[in-house]
């Protein structure tokens, strides 16, 4: 059934998330477009979770300008982003919501920037995917999605919020919606600065994180940012981020993690945003995290060794 007060969603990028929002989007007839950055990248196929070859044959043209009910979402990396928004910033109105998903921090700052008045709202997912090539994307781990309104959030109203969030369910479920949404976004950020840099520095899937040989630097890494979050007052404990990150293990084990995917292709990862956010926090309140800084720098040095 179409969703009241909606128009379109409008999707930038055609990477593996957003290429999953737009078949959630077909399977529930909400009109959607999706925008690659290239045109030879758009994807056309999704192989599902449990192997089911879906085309994606419903995409509308690219649009001129978007409407206050239609909604933008940008799963595009935290370091596209500021381009990203530029280049729609002249489309949209400034009551059209935005939706970022990304992994990392500081996406919000930098399109805040960019779109000063409209109203922002922040998901973060654990779902896994990849591209296997230019036009498929395979959903390879079953996760789910928080969001919430930005803390800045300038114009949103209840009728929005409950719009979002009834997009996202349909199209990125399950999901749940965070009244404290930088506390989940700093869980995703713990689970994301242990699983991404090690399985790219070891050239492994998720799962093989689950083995007594990583046990003390997964603990090391989650000591690190609870008492980074903690004097960035968001309360978490080492001990709450060791358990979620071990539920991701399991359920992505299989997936091979976004960086993973980054540093095969030899594109630049989300490493500042991740691991380096950590260690720019960690030194503005004068706390040490080698782990951190060392896994920060051995993604640094490999994406410096691109030819
Ligand atoms: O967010 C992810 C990523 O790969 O970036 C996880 C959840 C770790 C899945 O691989």
């Amino acid at each position: 059934m179409p969703l009241p007060n909606l128009g379109r969603i409008h999707i930038v990028g055609s990477g593996a998330i957003g290429s999953l929002i737009a078949v959630g989007a077909q399977h529930n007839n909400i009109a959607y477009s999706l925008s690659p950055r290239r045109a030879d990248q758009l994807t056309q196929r999704l192989i599902t979770y449990s192997g089911q070859s879906i085309l994606l044959n419903q995409n509308l043209p690219e649009p001129e300008k978007l409407a206050e009910t239609d909604l933008l979402i940008m799963p595009v990396k935290a370091h596209q982003l500021a381009q990203a928004a530029a280049q729609w910033q002249p489309r949209i109105q400034d009551n059209t919501p935005v939706l970022l998903v990304h992994n990392g921090m500081g996406g919000l700052e930098s399109v805040r920037e960019v779109l000063k008045k409209q109203p922002i709202y922040l998901a973060t997912t654990s779902h896994g995917a990849m591209k296997i090539n230019q036009h498929e994307v395979k959903h390879t781990g079953f996760g789910r999605t928080m969001v919430g309104e930005a803390p800045d959030n300038r114009n949103g109203s209840g009728e929005q919020s409950e719009m979002v969030m009834k997009v996202l369910s349909r199209c990125l479920q399950p999901v749940t919606w965070q009244e404290d949404i930088e506390r989940a976004l700093w869980t995703k950020l713990a689970i994301n600065a242990v699983i991404n840099p090690l399985t790219a520095i070891y050239d492994i899937t998720n799962g093989k994180l689950d083995s007594l040989q990583f046990r003390g630097q997964i603990g090391d890494i989650c000591d690190e940012v609870a008492q980074v979050a903690q004097a960035c007052k968001i309360d978490l404990t080492s001990d709450f981020l060791k358990e979620n990150v071990q539920l991701i293990i399991a359920n992505t084990a299989n997936n091979y993690s976004s960086m993973h995917q980054d540093i095969s292709a030899k594109r630049t990862s989300e490493n500042d945003a991740i691991n380096g956010f950590i260690v720019k926090q960690a030194e503005k309140k004068g706390i040490d995290v080698p782990v951190n800084t060392f896994l920060h720098n051995k993604i640094k040095s490999l994406e410096k060794n691109y030819s």
